[in-house]
């Protein structure tokens, strides 16, 4: 029974008006009554206060309705666990969300304030590294605008993603601090506090009715307190809430301690406590494996569960059907630990019996998985799990010793096949691997591309796979096309609503309709004049922030993503260097005019990462202030990328640069974001690459490469790449000159083993690849010196995106996984 009955019908205050004089006077009121100042001294940020909380007005009554429909339809939720949310700024989302873009910004322009300054005060919230925050974001969205009930759970950082600056190239790290300001989007839930425990140990009790049970004693405890932050769907359609957690002591202070004088000691309970939330690891693709980073997943998966398991008994009173009314997904194994914790709060905490409780634990999480590189894949020590978290080892053997049951039962199944499955890597010291935790706690277990979930099936889930053949499936990843054309591009959303209507705004496949005029050269006109636009705002940027003159009218070819080697970031330079020699060597030629820019963050312990951003550096200086080759080319790294520069970057692209390794990408979302916006995707077959061929056709998109296939049997052969460097000259030339100095005349050296690299193992494939690159990009300048051609290319990637679209991909993640219904 429910422990206390809900009243849905209390009564609520008329909603908010949207007229611009309403909306004037009530910023005003709000900069005098609740930022406390005058308008004649108020600064920008205290108008951007003002105007958030007169925007989160409007969508508190929504939000209300929202999660009381839920209550009352009995409906499912769906909770998203993630340890990033790259939500970036949120004032224009919202505003467009509930359609007040235009009224807002008449307010403030009568009010004599210009709301394009204000949106550009609101500092980023980069709770995430890259992709795989970013897709939470997306989802979250999305999930508002099909209305799911839904709600992200993840961890408040106080520093979130760091700022990058440049110190003569080289990238150096400053703490990043998003709520300096304070954070008028969120919602502290002092009620909504969770105990979550540490250490200790495990102690067998004996109920008064005589049954016998494990009970964790942790020695250790802190507090989860919940934050919240409206996330409103497409034209409001529903909120659902992002419910971050934030570390707290359960003591602010030890007195004792500070009364004998030790008042450093007496605070360090709370500095402890603290730590679990302060800063966001800055690792994307690769496993930190640090006591703090296993502290953070079980302190967010902890508070999580509980909070969920409290909903649904508060709503259903019994635990029996969890899975009929919730869902949770794992964002990667970050959240992995969950499946013991559950069965820990299903087991210990309410007494039901083993077998039932993994039955409901199964049916109720769904596992995500986002890479395949063997760095990235999460596996802790044994020995810290027992320290740490006594119980959930305890419970992992358990898991474990009935998976192994099962497996050795399975007709056919080799003792080296029992070993692949098992929760325990007994390789090198023994360590819990998350990914089989993840997998056989869940009833799916989902890849990111077809691609990458075929190559799930056939490498590192291979095994599990033929345990369980039912449970891979792919949802290929999406993007909002809300944030990522109708906001960062809405010159190009009006140019799309006049050409074949606004339907496209509420049913992305209707982008469709723009084939038919691909090929119009009224219509490639005015697409060309929208992208011209975005590119003088671009140009501006980099004028502004970098003082290099770019010319508009150049080819801007970017790549913009987290610095990696797999991506390969070094190809792309190492192209603009050859380049650079074929100009200076034939300067009569007809060049076309191109601009590469590059912007990307790198882990900061992954050295080659910041070397190769040093060398894009290095390469710029001398190319930019070479007179021979002025006007033809130029290299532009744009330091501290995030959402809000991509969101400037993207719609001004003409080539996006999608070459990563075949094979190594999951599935890559920004590829996805540059063709919205009509960019050309120059791209290896790899990741979600493969379906952008699929969809806008092989005459659309630039495909070259090693295929996924190739790749793999040139490292089994370990065929050595020699013969791929001595056979291209300008390859070679090119190697030759960064290795010898040419770009580093003060280290002549600097680049030495960087290029070495590829001479011995290039296990990335770049010298391998070069070739093929290289004419890819002459077939660029050739189809970009038919501006008829191109203009239909970049039209018919704009009318094919459909697919993409994170609207899609939610909405096969409810009807496959989930089992909600969507609108
Ligand atoms: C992706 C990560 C990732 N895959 C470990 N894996 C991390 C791994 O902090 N860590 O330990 C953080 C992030 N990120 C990306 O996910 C893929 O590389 C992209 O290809 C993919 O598009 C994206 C979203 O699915």
């Amino acid at each position: 029974m429910p422990q206390k009955p809900i009243v849905y019908d209390a009564p609520t205050p008329e909603p908010r008006a949207t007229n611009v004089e309403a909306l004037q006077s009530e910023i005003l009121e709000r900069l005098i009554y609740s930022v406390g100042k005058d308008p004649i001294v108020a600064r920008p940020h205290d108008w951007l206060r003002a105007t958030i909380l007169v925007v989160r007005d409007r969508i508190m009554d929504r939000w209300m309705e929202s999660s009381r429909e839920t209550w009352r339809t009995s409906n499912k939720r769906v909770y998203y666990l993630s340890l990033e949310f790259l939500i970036g700024r949120l004032m224009r989302d919202a505003m467009s969300n509930v359609g007040l873009m235009e009224p807002v910004q008449q307010a403030l322009k009568n009010l004599n304030v210009d709301l394009g300054d204000l949106l550009n005060l609101e500092p980023d919230a980069a709770l995430g590294n890259g992709g795989l925050g970013r897709l939470a974001a997306c989802f979250l969205e999305s999930m508002s605008s099909v209305k799911i009930p839904a709600y992200g759970y993840g961890i408040r950082y106080v520093h979130g993603l760091f700022r990058q600056e440049m110190s003569e190239g080289w990238q150096v790290e400053l703490p990043e601090d998003w709520l300096a300001h304070g954070n008028p989007w969120e919602f502290e839930r002092r009620e909504s506090a969770y105990e979550v425990g540490f250490g200790g140990h495990v102690e067998p009790v004996t109920d008064p009715d005589g049954t016998e049970r494990q009970e964790w004693r942790p020695n250790e405890h802190l507090l989860a307190v919940a934050y919240d932050t409206p996330i409103v769907g497409w034209r409001g359609a529903r909120v659902n809430t992002l419910r971050l957690w934030s570390a707290q002591p359960i003591d602010p202070i030890l007195l004792d301690k500070f009364n004998s004088g030790d008042h450093i000691g007496a605070l360090e309970e709370s500095a402890k406590a603290e730590a679990i939330t302060r800063v966001l690891y800055p690792a994307d693709s690769t496993a930190a494996g640090q006591e703090l980073r296993l502290r953070q997943e079980f302190f967010f998966s902890s508070a999580s569960l509980q909070d969920i398991v409290r909903r649904h008994l508060q709503q259903y009173g019994d635990l029996g059907s969890l899975p009929d009314k919730v869902a949770i997904q794992l964002n990667d194994t970050h959240p992995a630990i969950s499946v013991a914790e559950l069965m820990r709060i299903l087991v210990d905490d309410n007494g039901l019996k083993w077998a039932e409780a993994w039955k409901l634990t199964k049916g109720t999480f769904g596992y995500t998985n986002h890479t395949l590189l063997p760095e990235a894949l999460e596996s802790w020590p044994v020995a810290l799990l027992e320290r740490l978290l006594p119980r959930h080892m305890q419970i992992v053997y358990q898991i474990n010793a009935d998976v192994l049951t099962e497996a050795r039962g399975k007709a056919g199944f080799s003792d080296q096949q029992v070993a692949a499955v098992s929760l325990i890597d007994e390789h090198g010291g023994r360590r819990v691997r998350m990914g089989q935790l993840a997998f056989v706690g869940s009833h799916s277990i989902n890849g990111v591309s077809a691609l990458h979930t075929e190559l799930m099936k056939q490498t590192v889930f291979s095994d599990l796979h033929s345990l369980y053949p039912d449970r891979i499936n792919n949802k290929t990843n999406g993007i909002t096309p809300r944030r990522w054309l109708m906001q960062c591009n809405p010159g190009l959303t009006k140019l799309i609503t006049e050409r074949i209507g606004p339907d496209f705004l509420d049913d992305i496949d209707k982008l469709k309709g723009l084939l038919a005029h691909a090929e119009d050269p009224g219509f490639q006109q005015q697409f060309a004049a929208v992208k011209l636009e975005n590119k003088k705002r671009l140009a501006k940027l980099i004028k502004d922030r970098m003082n290099i003159s770019v010319s508009p009218d150049a080819l801007f070819d970017v790549q913009i993503k987290r610095i990696h080697e797999y991506k390969r970031q070094l190809l792309n330079i190492i192209h603009a260097v050859a380049l650079y020699a074929e100009i200076r060597a034939h300067p009569e030629k007809n060049w076309v005019p191109r601009v590469k820019i590059f912007a990307g963050k790198a882990a900061p312990s992954y050295w080659n990462a910041k070397l190769i951003i040093k060398l894009i550096n290095d390469v710029a200086r001398v190319i930019n202030n070479d007179p021979a080759t002025r006007g033809l080319l130029k290299v532009v790294f744009l330091p501290n990328y995030n959402v809000s520069l991509a969101e400037v970057i993207v719609p001004a692209a003409n080539l996006s640069e999608q070459i990563s390794t075949a094979g190594m990408e999951a599935s890559g979302t920004g590829n996805m974001k540059f063709m919205a916006n009509g960019a050309v995707t120059i791209g290896t077959m790899d990741g979600a690459n493969v379906e952008m061929h699929k969809e806008v056709g092989s005459d659309n998109i630039v495909i070259f490469g090693l295929t996924t296939e190739e790749v793999e049997e040139k490292r089994g052969r370990s065929e050595v790449p020699r013969s791929a460097i001595d056979g291209s000259p300008r390859l070679r030339e090119a190697l030759e000159s960064i290795s010898s100095g040419v770009f580093s005349p003060d280290d002549p050296h600097r680049y030495r083993d960087l290029i070495g690299g590829l001479y011995d193992h290039d296990w990335f494939m770049v010298a391998r690849d070069f070739d093929a690159y290289a004419e890819a990009q002459a077939k660029v300048d050739a189809i970009w010196s038919d501006p008829a051609r191109w203009n239909a290319m970049a039209i018919r990637n704009t009318a094919s995106v459909g697919f993409f679209s994170s609207d899609r991909t939610i909405r096969q993640y409810a009807h496959d996984i989930w089992n909600v219904k969507t609108s």
